[in-house]
């Protein structure tokens, strides 16, 4: 079975396999171990057919020190391997010698040493080791929660709490809002949306925002733009062709959604955006642009082919994360090239504006610094251009 998803828990897969009696895990190559990772949380028995084709690759492993570097607050070091497993994630093919890597941008020496590591023993024992740290799995669990990030994570830590049990348990915590939202759906919000569920959701936010505006803009962004089979979320970007005709929109479509009784969860963003202020040189920060945060329920008879389902679970629906992003329709290409991602697509973009073209932009602006002015985007096409790069498709953002 070769269906390519991504996923950066490999860690309980070797251990699984190791358990199930496989002694050279090298040999082992996973293109996809979502089965697995969904199989574990559910406590589904797991089984491999002899014929699948298992290949666990070095990204995964980088993306567990990259992860584990952002626990320890060390952004330097967790860029460092995101950047490196972005360009693993772009070769055709696994690496499978030492050889294989050299010349390739981005690898530095940490990087390197786990590949050879991963090459020679078919594991990298520094991964293995984090995997097995409980402050490591406790920052992962909690962090997996919407709302939760890794500070709240460290502070739930540092009490002494390591499951949701006792973090539910602990009347001293406090949630907010959005963490009482994580909790509540958490099974569903941390399943896999398909491509299927997306669409599903793409013709019910379509319907809403043309029902109050028939000639509004909306497109889905996100991974789905990039082609991408399953997502965490499914985000779109709304505006007018009019500019200033957007203001409201949002709160007239959140409203709407809220008639139709399928909000769950909403917490609104009022736009915080200023032309003045710009171009802007925090290029990792949240944009200005008015968005929502959403929890929406999605019926099982809207989604061509049906849900996707836990087993024993009855219920006709099921809830999915949305983001809505209203930028201005003069913002709209740099807002659309930002949030179609991939992240790491997208900073690379930025960096190599910055050091090879003197330019500055980010999610609402494209800035030359050599003639100090704006540079006019219509479509992303535009900004290709004035960085002097071939376009590149949506689906090849994926790195
Ligand atoms: N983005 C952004 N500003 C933010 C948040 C996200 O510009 N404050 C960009 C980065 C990628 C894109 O928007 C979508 O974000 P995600 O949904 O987190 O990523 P994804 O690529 O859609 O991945 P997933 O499939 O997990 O949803
Ligand atoms: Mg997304």
């Amino acid at each position: 079975t070769h269906v390519v998803a991504e996923d950066n828990q490999a860690g309980g897969l070797w251990s699984w396999l190791r358990e199930q009696g496989l002694r050279d895990i090298s040999k082992v190559q996973v293109l996809d171990i979502s089965w697995f990772t969904e199989s574990m949380r559910e406590g589904r028995p797991v089984t491999v057919e002899s014929r699948h084709h298992i290949q666990v690759r070095d990204f995964d492993a980088l993306e567990v020190l990259a992860e584990s570097s952002e626990f320890n607050e060390n952004e330097g070091r967790c860029l460092a391997f995101r950047r490196a497993a972005s360009v693993l994630k772009s070769l055709p093919s696994a690496v499978r010698s030492l050889g294989a890597t050299q010349g390739l941008p981005c690898l530095g020496e940490h990087t390197e040493a786990v590949i050879e590591e991963i090459l020679q023993f078919g594991r990298c024992f520094k991964v293995e080791e984090i995997q097995c740290d409980e402050r490591y799995q406790a920052l992962k669990l909690f962090t997996s929660v919407f709302g939760v990030g890794p500070k709240t994570a460290e502070k739930w830590y540092r009490r002494g709490l390591r499951s949701f049990k006792e973090i539910l348990n602990e009347p001293a915590i406090q949630l907010n809002k959005m963490q009482r939202a994580g909790f509540l759906y958490y099974r569903d919000i941390s399943k896999t949306v398909s491509k299927a569920e997306a669409q599903a959701l793409r013709c019910i936010i379509e319907e809403t925002v043309h029902w109050i505006m028939p000639d509004a803009i909306l497109a889905l962004t996100g991974g789905f733009r990039r082609g991408k089979e399953y997502g965490h979320d499914v985000d779109f970007l709304v505006t007018t062709p009019e500019l200033g005709r957007e203001e409201g929109l949002l709160l007239h479509v959140i409203d709407r959604l809220q008639d139709q009784g399928i909000l769950l969860y909403c917490e609104h963003q009022g736009t915080t955006f200023d032309a003045t202020k710009l171009p802007s040189c925090n290029f990792e920060a949240m944009d200005h642009f008015e968005k929502c945060f959403l929890i929406v329920r999605l019926y099982e008879d809207q989604v061509e082919g049906g849900l996707q389902r836990n087993p024993g679970d009855s219920r006709a629906w099921r809830a999915i994360r949305v983001d809505l992003v209203v930028p201005p329709v003069d913002r709209y290409a740099t807002a659309l090239l930002g949030w179609t991602g991939s992240r790491q697509f997208v900073r690379d973009l930025r960096r190599f504006a910055r050091k090879e073209r003197r330019m500055l932009f980010d999610n609402h602006a494209l800035y030359d610094k050599t003639k100090k002015m704006f540079l006019s985007t219509t479509t992303e096409e535009d900004i290709f251009v004035h960085l002097g790069l071939e376009y590149v498709e949506p689906w090849q953002r994926n790195a």
